[in-house]
């Protein structure tokens, strides 16, 4: 019998991948006829190669994504003590933002307000989110937080996330991760240099080529027939011999999902021990995939979506699911064609797409709609900009009042500040801006640089905010205020941080 892939993917040196029994198979080059496909991998040396480097055109890529479970729910589940089949839901005024999944077994959801949803479920528990407010200026989990004087923090689940984000880089090997934080509660992984280490550790046939042969040279077939997947949804292939194929014949790519499933369920169980959370995972060819993928099964589950299930898996999703398809673009699309069905929209020619969506839109589209995604995971924050705002009702009369906001506002940003990695130099913004909106009158804005070269923090943002304040209400006409906002931008790698990374890639 074959031996499965050991579970643990991270004991590599005490996994036996003994093959004495298999018989000697022969491989021929990427360019002469194969008469029977099936002796060799479809894949060869130079395609394993590139996976080292994470490059995203890759055949060999793998690529992660895992999105926690309900995850404001299930923060304030842990640090509450609450039993993980209790229906809990947390809420934002009269509204909920996150719902746990016991509670959406009674059909509760962030359409229902919080009324709706205790006539639902009479024993749900509800917990508000934490606010800052105008009179303490310190954020708090409060008895009566009001609209009109409070203002939603979101500091604990930006901090659980940071928690989750520090744990994932530590249990990924340092030199091979890249590990790119989508949102709140997501990341991307590009696993392809990690699992590209332990497929040569476990298979010495993959070290290079002999010396005569080159890269275009087939890799040898797997030495396993048989993938033990374990708990993850196998994403079907769609077709039954296919299927069985790939279950008793698998191929490189097969293998790589197999392994990077290993490393996926470590740290999702990583995550559940050490921080109490659960999250479900998408494993696949690329960042478009995984996503998909992580959604199509929860909580606490991860799907695997191999190459070979793509074209399948695609025709059953919700067209309005893929990123940038959910709104306007979707809506133009399906006016245009038509229709909002994947099997459907691939009929139609690329030059067709190209004139009812211009060039580059029709591109995406085209390609998404195949599975197809090139993006790279990209450990770079992207963050442009940071805002922090209220609306006030009933407005602001004073100046005293304002700036208690103003207090708030820079709180709140350097804490997000701080999350983006400015106090370790990584990035900086070098401008802030004050929006003022006067009751009925016209709405203005100062900006003003901010001092570089040394440590950021929320008292400076505050004082530069009270100085360009000071500037508006110089101006006249000015109370009462019915908004305020404070922003950062023009966000900068520091010369300290590019240097380091510099350092890095040379070594
Ligand atoms: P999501 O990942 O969209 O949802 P979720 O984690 O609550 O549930 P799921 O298990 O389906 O992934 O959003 C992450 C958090 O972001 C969510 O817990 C609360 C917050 N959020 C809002 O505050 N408002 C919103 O409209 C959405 C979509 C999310
Ligand atoms: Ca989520
Ligand atoms: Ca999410």
């Amino acid at each position: 019998m074959q031996q499965p892939l050991a579970p643990n993917v991270w004991d590599v040196q005490q996994t036996s991948w003994s093959n004495n029994d298999m018989p000697p198979r022969e491989c021929a080059r990427e360019d002469s006829s194969v008469s029977n496909p099936r002796r060799c991998s479809q894949f060869t040396f130079r395609h394993l190669s590139q996976m080292a480097s994470c490059i995203p055109s890759s055949p060999l890529r793998v690529v992660a994504h895992i999105d926690l479970d309900c995850f404001y729910a299930q923060v304030e589940m842990v640090r509450l003590g609450i039993a993980e089949d209790t229906p809990f839901a947390v809420q934002q005024w009269q509204g909920l933002i996150a719902v746990n999944y016991p509670a959406r077994s009674y059909g509760i959801g962030r359409h229902c307000t919080i009324t709706e949803a205790k006539k639902l479920c009479p024993k749900l528990i509800t917990q508000h989110v934490a606010t800052w407010r105008e009179a303490d200026g310190k954020w708090a989990y409060r008895e009566d937080p009001q609209v009109a004087t409070d203002k939603v923090c979101l500091d604990p689940y930006r901090s659980e996330s940071r928690k989750i984000l520090v744990l994932i880089k530590e249990l990924l090997p340092h030199g091979l991760q890249r590990v790119e934080k989508a949102s709140i509660d997501e990341v991307f992984l590009d696993l392809s240099a990690h699992v590209h280490a332990i497929l040569l550790e476990r298979f010495p046939e993959l070290l290079s080529p002999q010396p005569h042969r080159d890269l275009s040279e087939l890799l040898p077939l797997p030495p396993i027939s048989d993938l033990d997947w374990q708990a993850d949804t196998l994403v079907d292939a769609g077709d039954s011999d296919n299927k069985t194929l790939a279950i008793l014949d698998p191929d490189w790519d097969d293998v790589a999902f197999y392994v990077a499933s290993g490393i996926v369920r470590h740290l999702r169980s990583s995550i559940k021990e050490k921080l109490g959370y659960t999250c479900s995972a998408g494993i696949a060819r690329n960042k478009l995939l995984s996503k998909l993928g992580s959604s199509y099964k929860k909580p606490n589950q991860q799907t695997v979506i191999r190459n070979r299930a793509v074209a399948h898996f695609l025709s059953g999703v919700k067209f309005t699911k893929i990123r940038n398809l959910g709104g306007k673009l979707g809506e133009q699309v399906s006016r245009a064609f038509n229709t909002d069905s994947i099997p459907d929209l691939l009929t139609v020619p690329i030059e067709q797409m190209k004139v009812k969506l211009g060039d580059e839109t029709a591109i995406w589209l085209y390609n998404t709609l195949r599975g197809v995604d090139m993006s790279e995971v990209n450990p770079r924050i992207q963050i442009k900009s940071m805002l922090s705002a209220k609306s006030f009702r009933p407005t602001l009369t004073t100046i005293d009042q304002a700036v208690r906001w103003l207090r708030i506002f820079a709180a709140d940003i350097f804490s997000r500040l701080v999350e983006e990695g400015v106090l370790e130099h990584r990035r900086h913004p070098k401008t802030i801006n004050l929006h003022y909106r006067p009751l009925g009158g016209q709405a203005r804005s100062r900006s003003c640089p901010i001092p570089q070269g040394r440590a950021l923090d929320d008292g400076t943002l505050f004082d530069l905010a009270k100085t360009l304040l000071t500037h508006i209400v110089q101006d006249g006409n000015v109370w009462p205020c019915a908004g305020l906002s404070l922003s950062v931008g023009s966000f900068e790698d520091s010369v300290s941080a590019i240097v380091c990374e510099h350092n890095l890639l040379k070594t």
